[in-house]
Protein backbone atom coordinates (compact mmCIF):
# COMPACT_ATOMS: atom_id res chain seq x y z
CA UNK A 1 0.00 0.00 0.00
CA UNK A 2 1.23 3.41 -1.00
CA UNK A 3 0.18 6.88 0.75
CA UNK A 4 0.28 9.69 -1.19
CA UNK A 5 2.74 12.31 0.09
CA UNK A 6 4.85 12.74 -2.84
CA UNK A 7 4.04 13.07 -6.81
CA UNK A 8 1.92 10.65 -8.46
CA UNK A 9 4.38 9.65 -11.01
CA UNK A 10 6.83 9.12 -8.04
CA UNK A 11 4.00 7.05 -5.94
CA UNK A 12 3.32 4.47 -8.85
CA UNK A 13 7.10 4.01 -9.15
CA UNK A 14 7.78 3.63 -5.75
CA UNK A 15 4.37 1.37 -5.42
CA UNK A 16 5.62 -1.08 -8.05
CA UNK A 17 9.21 -1.03 -6.62
CA UNK A 18 7.55 -2.16 -3.00
CA UNK A 19 5.66 -4.80 -4.55
CA UNK A 20 9.10 -5.77 -6.63
CA UNK A 21 10.76 -5.83 -3.06
CA UNK A 22 7.89 -7.71 -1.40
CA UNK A 23 8.47 -10.53 -4.04
CA UNK A 24 12.24 -10.39 -3.49
CA UNK A 25 11.42 -11.51 0.57
CA UNK A 26 9.22 -14.21 -0.73
CA UNK A 27 5.96 -12.66 -0.72
CA UNK A 28 2.99 -13.43 -3.08
CA UNK A 29 1.83 -10.34 -3.69
CA UNK A 30 -1.85 -10.02 -4.05
CA UNK A 31 -3.28 -6.56 -3.87
CA UNK A 32 -1.99 -3.18 -3.97
CA UNK A 33 -3.67 0.35 -3.42
CA UNK A 34 -3.14 3.78 -2.82
CA UNK A 35 -4.17 6.30 -0.17
CA UNK A 36 -4.29 10.27 -0.02
CA UNK A 37 -4.13 11.11 3.16
CA UNK A 38 -6.02 13.93 4.06
CA UNK A 39 -4.46 13.62 7.43
CA UNK A 40 -2.07 12.22 9.59
CA UNK A 41 -3.25 9.46 12.15
CA UNK A 42 -0.78 9.12 14.93
CA UNK A 43 -2.74 5.95 16.10
CA UNK A 44 -3.23 3.76 12.71
CA UNK A 45 -1.60 6.48 10.09
CA UNK A 46 -4.42 6.42 8.08
CA UNK A 47 -8.39 6.71 9.09
CA UNK A 48 -10.61 4.30 10.40
CA UNK A 49 -12.59 3.57 6.86
CA UNK A 50 -9.28 2.84 4.99
CA UNK A 51 -8.33 0.79 8.47
CA UNK A 52 -11.75 -1.34 8.15
CA UNK A 53 -11.34 -0.98 3.87
CA UNK A 54 -7.80 -2.98 4.40
CA UNK A 55 -9.06 -5.65 7.27
CA UNK A 56 -12.27 -6.78 4.21
CA UNK A 57 -9.12 -7.16 2.14
CA UNK A 58 -7.17 -8.69 3.98
CA UNK A 59 -9.73 -11.60 5.29
CA UNK A 60 -11.02 -11.95 1.51
CA UNK A 61 -7.63 -12.60 0.53
CA UNK A 62 -6.25 -14.23 3.70
CA UNK A 63 -3.23 -11.80 3.26
CA UNK A 64 -0.69 -12.60 5.98
CA UNK A 65 1.55 -9.51 5.39
CA UNK A 66 0.08 -5.86 4.73
CA UNK A 67 3.75 -3.81 3.82
CA UNK A 68 3.27 -0.09 3.67
CA UNK A 69 5.23 2.81 1.69
CA UNK A 70 5.59 4.94 4.47
CA UNK A 71 7.15 4.87 8.06
CA UNK A 72 5.66 3.62 10.68
CA UNK A 73 5.79 4.48 14.02
CA UNK A 74 6.21 1.44 16.79
CA UNK A 75 2.79 1.56 18.32
CA UNK A 76 0.98 2.21 14.82
CA UNK A 77 2.80 -0.95 13.53
CA UNK A 78 1.14 -2.60 16.92
CA UNK A 79 -2.52 -1.21 16.67
CA UNK A 80 -2.26 -2.52 12.42
CA UNK A 81 -1.35 -5.29 13.30
CA UNK A 82 -4.25 -5.88 15.82
CA UNK A 83 -6.88 -4.43 13.69
CA UNK A 84 -6.18 -6.55 10.32
CA UNK A 85 -4.80 -9.49 12.26
CA UNK A 86 -1.56 -9.70 9.56
CA UNK A 87 2.06 -8.90 9.93
CA UNK A 88 2.21 -4.93 9.25
CA UNK A 89 5.80 -3.94 7.77
CA UNK A 90 7.06 -0.80 6.24
CA UNK A 91 9.20 -0.07 3.81
CA UNK A 92 12.85 0.05 5.82
CA UNK A 93 11.48 -3.07 7.57
CA UNK A 94 10.79 -4.86 3.92
CA UNK A 95 14.55 -4.15 3.11
CA UNK A 96 16.08 -4.87 6.06
CA UNK A 97 14.14 -8.56 5.72
CA UNK A 98 15.53 -9.16 2.70
CA UNK A 99 18.75 -8.68 3.72
CA UNK A 100 18.70 -10.50 6.83
CA UNK A 101 17.79 -13.86 4.31
CA UNK A 102 20.38 -12.90 2.02
CA UNK A 103 23.41 -12.13 4.52
CA UNK A 104 25.86 -14.93 4.32
CA UNK A 105 28.74 -13.66 5.40
CA UNK A 106 29.58 -12.95 8.89
CA UNK A 107 30.46 -9.58 8.47
CA UNK A 108 26.98 -8.90 6.32
CA UNK A 109 24.88 -10.42 9.15
CA UNK A 110 26.77 -8.58 11.73
CA UNK A 111 25.77 -5.01 9.82
CA UNK A 112 22.26 -6.50 8.93
CA UNK A 113 21.82 -7.12 12.67
CA UNK A 114 23.58 -3.80 13.28
CA UNK A 115 20.52 -2.03 11.26
CA UNK A 116 17.47 -3.75 12.76
CA UNK A 117 18.88 -3.14 15.89
CA UNK A 118 19.11 1.14 15.31
CA UNK A 119 15.61 0.31 13.54
CA UNK A 120 14.19 -0.58 15.97
CA UNK A 121 15.07 1.67 19.08
CA UNK A 122 12.71 4.07 18.11
CA UNK A 123 10.08 2.63 17.29
CA UNK A 124 10.28 1.24 21.08
CA UNK A 125 9.91 4.92 22.02
CA UNK A 126 6.87 4.89 19.59
CA UNK A 127 6.20 1.73 21.26
CA UNK A 128 6.03 3.08 24.91
CA UNK A 129 4.38 6.51 24.47
CA UNK A 130 1.30 4.58 22.10
CA UNK A 131 0.70 2.58 25.42
CA UNK A 132 1.09 5.56 27.32
CA UNK A 133 -1.49 7.64 25.61
CA UNK A 134 -4.00 4.95 25.37
CA UNK A 135 -3.86 4.53 29.21
CA UNK A 136 -4.63 8.68 29.73
CA UNK A 137 -0.81 9.08 29.88
CA UNK A 138 0.95 11.14 32.78
CA UNK A 139 1.22 10.45 36.82
CA UNK A 140 0.25 7.14 37.99
CA UNK A 141 0.97 5.35 34.65
CA UNK A 142 4.58 4.96 35.32
CA UNK A 143 4.95 1.19 36.43
CA UNK A 144 6.33 -1.81 35.60
CA UNK A 145 5.80 -1.12 31.85
CA UNK A 146 8.64 1.50 31.99
CA UNK A 147 10.80 -0.27 33.29
CA UNK A 148 10.51 -3.41 30.75
CA UNK A 149 10.73 -1.02 28.30
CA UNK A 150 14.27 0.59 29.53
CA UNK A 151 15.56 -2.81 30.47
CA UNK A 152 15.02 -3.98 26.87
CA UNK A 153 16.47 -0.90 25.29
CA UNK A 154 19.67 -1.21 27.39
CA UNK A 155 19.59 -4.55 26.40
CA UNK A 156 19.40 -3.57 22.57
CA UNK A 157 22.37 -0.87 23.13
CA UNK A 158 24.72 -3.22 24.73
CA UNK A 159 23.97 -5.39 21.79
CA UNK A 160 24.81 -2.62 19.30
CA UNK A 161 27.90 -1.69 20.93
CA UNK A 162 28.87 -5.27 20.61
CA UNK A 163 28.23 -5.61 17.21
CA UNK A 164 30.16 -2.56 16.38
CA UNK A 165 33.36 -4.15 18.46
CA UNK A 166 32.91 -7.17 16.40
CA UNK A 167 32.58 -5.87 12.78
CA UNK A 168 35.46 -3.01 13.74
CA UNK A 169 37.57 -6.73 14.40
CA UNK A 170 35.94 -8.19 10.55
CA UNK A 171 36.56 -4.81 9.03
CA UNK A 172 40.26 -3.94 9.94
CA UNK A 173 41.34 -6.90 7.77
CA UNK A 174 39.70 -5.65 4.90
CA UNK A 175 41.53 -2.35 5.61
CA UNK A 176 44.75 -3.53 5.80
CA UNK A 177 44.42 -5.53 2.22
CA UNK A 178 43.33 -2.00 0.87
CA UNK A 179 46.55 -0.16 2.61
CA UNK A 180 48.70 -3.26 1.07
CA UNK A 181 47.20 -2.29 -2.70
CA UNK A 182 47.96 1.13 -1.96
CA UNK A 183 51.49 0.92 -1.35
CA UNK A 184 51.43 -1.97 -4.24
CA UNK A 185 50.21 1.11 -6.03
CA UNK A 186 47.33 -0.36 -7.72
CA UNK A 187 44.42 1.30 -8.84
CA UNK A 188 41.02 0.23 -7.88
CA UNK A 189 37.63 0.85 -9.53
CA UNK A 190 33.92 0.26 -8.45
CA UNK A 191 31.49 -0.51 -9.50
CA UNK A 192 28.12 1.60 -7.98
CA UNK A 193 24.50 1.74 -9.36
CA UNK A 194 20.58 0.64 -9.01
CA UNK A 195 19.97 -2.92 -7.45
CA UNK A 196 19.55 -5.19 -10.54
CA UNK A 197 21.67 -3.12 -13.04
CA UNK A 198 24.20 -5.85 -13.49
CA UNK A 199 26.78 -4.96 -11.91
CA UNK A 200 27.71 -8.12 -10.65
CA UNK A 201 27.39 -10.10 -14.32
CA UNK A 202 29.38 -6.81 -15.16
CA UNK A 203 32.20 -8.04 -12.50
CA UNK A 204 32.16 -11.91 -14.03
CA UNK A 205 32.83 -10.48 -17.69
CA UNK A 206 35.45 -8.09 -16.50
CA UNK A 207 37.06 -10.70 -14.69
CA UNK A 208 36.42 -14.13 -15.71
CA UNK A 209 34.85 -14.73 -11.74
CA UNK A 210 31.67 -16.91 -10.48
CA UNK A 211 30.41 -14.05 -8.77
CA UNK A 212 26.49 -15.04 -7.65
CA UNK A 213 23.85 -12.65 -10.11
CA UNK A 214 20.38 -13.20 -10.31
CA UNK A 215 17.64 -11.42 -11.33
CA UNK A 216 15.96 -9.69 -8.37
CA UNK A 217 17.05 -6.61 -6.14
CA UNK A 218 19.97 -7.22 -3.58
CA UNK A 219 21.17 -10.05 -4.58
CA UNK A 220 24.38 -8.78 -3.70
CA UNK A 221 25.18 -8.08 0.10
CA UNK A 222 28.78 -8.64 0.76
CA UNK A 223 31.90 -6.01 -1.18
CA UNK A 224 34.24 -8.55 -3.47
CA UNK A 225 37.01 -7.52 -5.12
CA UNK A 226 38.92 -8.94 -8.01
CA UNK A 227 42.29 -8.14 -10.02
CA UNK A 228 42.22 -6.55 -14.23
CA UNK A 229 44.34 -6.31 -16.16
CA UNK A 230 44.29 -3.25 -18.57
CA UNK A 231 45.83 -3.43 -21.66
CA UNK A 232 46.57 0.50 -21.43
CA UNK A 233 47.75 0.33 -18.27
CA UNK A 234 48.11 -2.52 -16.39
CA UNK A 235 47.12 -4.25 -13.46
CA UNK A 236 44.02 -2.88 -11.14
CA UNK A 237 41.16 -4.24 -9.10
CA UNK A 238 37.58 -4.01 -9.20
CA UNK A 239 35.25 -3.85 -6.51
CA UNK A 240 31.48 -4.86 -6.64
CA UNK A 241 29.20 -4.18 -4.18
CA UNK A 242 25.29 -3.82 -2.55
CA UNK A 243 23.10 -1.85 -4.97
CA UNK A 244 21.03 1.04 -4.18
CA UNK A 245 17.53 1.85 -3.85
CA UNK A 246 15.23 4.84 -3.72
CA UNK A 247 14.38 5.49 0.18
CA UNK A 248 17.41 2.81 1.43
CA UNK A 249 16.76 2.92 5.27
CA UNK A 250 19.46 5.18 6.62
CA UNK A 251 20.05 2.98 9.60
CA UNK A 252 21.24 0.18 6.57
CA UNK A 253 23.52 2.94 5.43
CA UNK A 254 25.01 3.56 8.73
CA UNK A 255 25.34 -0.69 9.26
CA UNK A 256 27.22 -1.08 6.19
CA UNK A 257 29.63 1.70 6.03
CA UNK A 258 32.67 -0.01 6.14
CA UNK A 259 30.90 -2.27 3.55
CA UNK A 260 30.81 0.96 1.18
CA UNK A 261 33.62 2.16 2.58
CA UNK A 262 35.79 -0.08 -0.09
CA UNK A 263 34.14 2.25 -2.80
CA UNK A 264 34.96 5.26 -0.96
CA UNK A 265 38.67 4.21 -1.69
CA UNK A 266 38.28 3.51 -5.35
CA UNK A 267 39.87 5.66 -7.88
CA UNK A 268 37.22 5.70 -10.48
CA UNK A 269 33.52 4.84 -10.23
CA UNK A 270 31.69 2.35 -12.73
CA UNK A 271 28.30 4.07 -12.43
CA UNK A 272 26.17 0.81 -13.66
CA UNK A 273 22.70 1.70 -15.50
CA UNK A 274 20.04 -0.11 -16.55
CA UNK A 275 19.24 1.46 -20.12
CA UNK A 276 16.01 -1.05 -20.66
CA UNK A 277 14.84 -0.06 -17.46
CA UNK A 278 11.66 2.31 -17.61
CA UNK A 279 13.01 4.32 -14.48
CA UNK A 280 15.94 4.52 -15.89
CA UNK A 281 16.65 8.95 -15.03
CA UNK A 282 14.89 8.34 -11.67
CA UNK A 283 17.37 5.31 -10.98
CA UNK A 284 20.33 7.41 -12.10
CA UNK A 285 18.93 10.43 -9.43
CA UNK A 286 18.99 8.06 -6.70
CA UNK A 287 22.18 7.60 -7.29
CA UNK A 288 23.13 10.43 -7.78
CA UNK A 289 22.01 11.67 -4.79
CA UNK A 290 23.34 9.17 -2.71
CA UNK A 291 27.05 9.96 -4.07
CA UNK A 292 26.50 13.39 -2.97
CA UNK A 293 25.72 11.70 0.60
CA UNK A 294 28.50 9.83 0.64
CA UNK A 295 30.72 12.23 -0.51
CA UNK A 296 32.17 10.76 -3.33
CA UNK A 297 31.52 13.28 -6.11
CA UNK A 298 34.43 14.28 -7.42
CA UNK A 299 35.34 11.00 -7.96
CA UNK A 300 35.65 10.49 -11.81
CA UNK A 301 33.14 8.20 -12.85
CA UNK A 302 32.22 6.23 -15.75
CA UNK A 303 28.93 5.99 -17.21
CA UNK A 304 28.11 2.12 -18.28
CA UNK A 305 24.66 1.99 -19.47
CA UNK A 306 24.49 -2.29 -19.18
CA UNK A 307 21.57 -4.23 -21.49
CA UNK A 308 21.91 -2.38 -24.05
CA UNK A 309 21.04 -6.28 -25.99
CA UNK A 310 17.39 -5.68 -24.50
CA UNK A 311 17.13 -2.02 -24.64
CA UNK A 312 15.06 -0.12 -28.09
CA UNK A 313 18.13 0.97 -30.02
CA UNK A 314 16.71 4.11 -29.75
CA UNK A 315 17.15 4.98 -25.63
CA UNK A 316 21.13 5.39 -26.64
CA UNK A 317 20.41 8.61 -28.12
CA UNK A 318 18.19 10.00 -24.99
CA UNK A 319 21.79 9.63 -23.29
CA UNK A 320 23.50 12.64 -22.23
CA UNK A 321 25.89 11.70 -19.61
CA UNK A 322 30.01 11.71 -20.40
CA UNK A 323 31.94 9.40 -20.61
CA UNK A 324 29.52 6.31 -21.41
CA UNK A 325 29.45 3.31 -23.10
CA UNK A 326 26.96 0.90 -23.69
CA UNK A 327 27.34 -2.54 -22.90
CA UNK A 328 26.23 -5.76 -22.84
CA UNK A 329 27.48 -7.57 -19.86
CA UNK A 330 25.68 -10.86 -20.55
CA UNK A 331 26.68 -10.94 -24.23
CA UNK A 332 29.68 -9.55 -24.12
CA UNK A 333 29.36 -6.47 -25.90
CA UNK A 334 30.99 -3.42 -25.67
CA UNK A 335 33.59 -4.39 -22.72
CA UNK A 336 36.60 -3.83 -24.83
CA UNK A 337 35.73 -0.25 -25.37
CA UNK A 338 34.78 -0.47 -21.63
CA UNK A 339 38.16 -1.78 -20.92
CA UNK A 340 39.92 1.01 -23.29
CA UNK A 341 38.09 3.97 -21.21
CA UNK A 342 39.03 2.55 -18.04
CA UNK A 343 43.01 2.35 -18.46
CA UNK A 344 42.58 5.89 -20.12
CA UNK A 345 40.75 7.28 -17.34
CA UNK A 346 43.50 6.11 -15.31
CA UNK A 347 46.06 7.17 -17.23
CA UNK A 348 44.71 10.85 -17.17
CA UNK A 349 44.14 10.22 -13.38
CA UNK A 350 48.01 10.65 -12.43
CA UNK A 351 48.79 14.27 -12.04
CA UNK A 352 52.38 15.49 -11.53
CA UNK A 353 52.19 17.64 -8.12
CA UNK A 354 54.64 19.12 -6.22
CA UNK A 355 55.36 17.96 -2.60
CA UNK A 356 57.44 19.77 0.10
CA UNK A 357 58.51 18.02 2.72
CA UNK A 358 59.98 19.98 5.80
CA UNK A 359 62.79 18.67 7.19
CA UNK A 360 61.32 16.53 10.26
CA UNK A 361 59.21 14.67 7.85
CA UNK A 362 61.40 13.96 5.27
CA UNK A 363 61.31 10.31 6.23
CA UNK A 364 57.95 9.87 4.57
CA UNK A 365 59.08 10.68 1.33
CA UNK A 366 59.94 7.04 1.49
CA UNK A 367 56.42 5.97 1.87
CA UNK A 368 55.49 8.37 -1.13
CA UNK A 369 58.23 6.33 -3.49
CA UNK A 370 56.56 3.26 -2.49
CA UNK A 371 52.75 4.65 -3.70
CA UNK A 372 53.41 6.81 -5.98
CA UNK A 373 56.70 7.19 -8.65
CA UNK A 374 58.72 10.30 -7.77
CA UNK A 375 59.50 11.87 -10.78
CA UNK A 376 62.10 14.63 -9.17
CA UNK A 377 63.29 15.54 -6.50
CA UNK A 378 65.36 18.90 -5.00
CA UNK A 379 67.12 19.32 -1.31
CA UNK A 380 66.35 22.84 -0.21
CA UNK A 381 67.97 24.31 3.13
CA UNK A 382 64.81 23.49 5.17
CA UNK A 383 63.21 20.49 3.64
CA UNK A 384 62.61 18.60 0.45
CA UNK A 385 60.75 19.13 -2.77
CA UNK A 386 59.16 16.20 -4.86
CA UNK A 387 57.28 15.71 -7.93
CA UNK A 388 54.96 12.68 -8.03
CA UNK A 389 52.46 11.26 -10.27
CA UNK A 390 49.47 11.03 -7.66
CA UNK A 391 46.39 10.48 -8.50
CA UNK A 392 42.93 12.43 -6.94
CA UNK A 393 42.81 10.08 -4.26
CA UNK A 394 46.40 10.43 -3.44
CA UNK A 395 46.39 13.91 -3.55
CA UNK A 396 44.27 14.01 -0.97
CA UNK A 397 45.90 11.84 0.99
CA UNK A 398 49.13 13.86 0.94
CA UNK A 399 47.05 17.07 1.01
CA UNK A 400 49.08 18.07 3.88
CA UNK A 401 52.55 18.19 2.00
CA UNK A 402 51.08 19.76 -1.26
CA UNK A 403 52.47 23.20 -2.44
CA UNK A 404 50.10 25.60 -3.40
N1 LIG B 1 19.52 -8.72 -20.99
C1 LIG B 1 20.51 -8.48 -20.16
N2 LIG B 1 20.42 -8.89 -18.88
C2 LIG B 1 21.45 -8.61 -18.04
C3 LIG B 1 22.61 -7.93 -18.49
N3 LIG B 1 23.44 -7.79 -17.43
C4 LIG B 1 22.83 -8.40 -16.40
N4 LIG B 1 21.63 -8.89 -16.74
C5 LIG B 1 20.67 -9.61 -15.89
O1 LIG B 1 20.19 -8.73 -14.90
C6 LIG B 1 19.96 -9.42 -13.66
C7 LIG B 1 20.71 -8.75 -12.54
O2 LIG B 1 22.09 -8.93 -12.71
P1 LIG B 1 23.12 -8.80 -11.50
O3 LIG B 1 24.48 -8.83 -12.11
O4 LIG B 1 22.82 -9.74 -10.42
O5 LIG B 1 22.77 -7.31 -11.04
P2 LIG B 1 23.39 -6.46 -9.83
O6 LIG B 1 23.47 -5.04 -10.26
O7 LIG B 1 24.64 -7.09 -9.34
O8 LIG B 1 22.20 -6.62 -8.78
P3 LIG B 1 22.23 -6.53 -7.14
O9 LIG B 1 23.45 -7.21 -6.65
O10 LIG B 1 20.97 -7.28 -6.81
O11 LIG B 1 22.15 -5.09 -6.81
C8 LIG B 1 20.42 -10.86 -13.92
O12 LIG B 1 19.27 -11.64 -14.21
C9 LIG B 1 21.34 -10.74 -15.12
O13 LIG B 1 21.37 -11.90 -15.89
C10 LIG B 1 22.68 -7.52 -19.86
O14 LIG B 1 23.63 -6.94 -20.34
N5 LIG B 1 21.59 -7.83 -20.63
MG1 LIG C 1 25.11 -7.86 -7.55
Amino acid sequence: MGLKTESFVELKESLAELEELAFAAGAEVVGSLVQVLPQYNPATLMGAGKVQEIKKMVVDGQVSLVVIDHPLTGSQTRNLEKEWGARVLDRSQLILDIFAQRATSHEGKLQVELAQMLDQLPRMVGAWLGSLSRMGGGIGTRGPGETALELDRRRIRERVKQIRKQLEVVQQSRAQHRSLRRRQKVPSFALIGYTNTGKSTLLNQLTQSQVFTKDQVFATLDPTTRKIHLAEFGPAVITDTVGFIRKLPTHLIDAFKATLEETAEADILLHVIDLNSPQMDQQMREVEKLIQEFGWQDKPIIYVYNKADKAPFEKQFQVKTHPRVFVSALKGDGLDKLRRLMGETLNSLNQSIELYFPRDQEHRIYELGRESQIQKTETGSQGTICHALLTPAQISRWSEFLVK
